[in-house]
């Protein structure tokens, strides 16, 4: 199985500020985290971080026929994104969304998603191990279909 991992706008921050809400991992242990995860459940895994909406559409439009799910957290393109929401629904690959955070705990403005209506499943409020989630959920997934 081929997986691509999509992370949006100020994820590659992690780490260094608002620890109390996302953690204490950096954006790189993420990567080796979902690395480990993924050589554990023989996936083949290939990263993309962008603080762009466009070059996210065209990262997804770029998979259409490459790659056998995708893991996104849109971050703040979340609530806004349209464009997200129509590339994944073009592509038409097995789409899980992952949080860090619990987005229905916070601002008013954060409790609606775009993405999770192409979204298989949505995972919210549990640090990285919602990587892991998202990942195990897809290989099952794509094996039973
Ligand atoms: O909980 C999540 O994973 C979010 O997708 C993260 C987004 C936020 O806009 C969504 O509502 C929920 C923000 C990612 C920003 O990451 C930062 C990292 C370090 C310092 C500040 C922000």
């Amino acid at each position: 199985m081929k997986l691509l991992v999509i992370n949006g706008p100020n994820l590659n921050m992690l780490g260094i500020r608002e620890k109390n809400i996302y953690g204490n991992g950096s954006y790189k242990e993420l990567l080796e985290y979902i690395e480990k995860v993924c050589d554990e459940e023989n996936i083949e895994v290939d990263f993309f971080q962008s603080n762009h909406e466009g070059a996210i559409v065209d990262r997804i439009q770029e998979a259409y026929g490459d790659f056998d799910a995708i893991v996104i957290n849109p971050a703040a393109y979340t609530h806004t994104s349209v464009a997200i929401l129509d590339a994944l629904k073009a592509v038409n690959i097995p789409c899980a969304e992952v949080h860090l955070s619990d987005i229905y705990q916070r601002e008013e403005f954060r409790h609606h998603s775009y993405i999770s209506l192409a979204a298989i499943k949505t995972i919210y409020g549990k640090g990285f191990e919602g990587y892991k989630e998202a990942i195990l959920f897809l290989k099952n997934y794509v094996i039973e279909k």
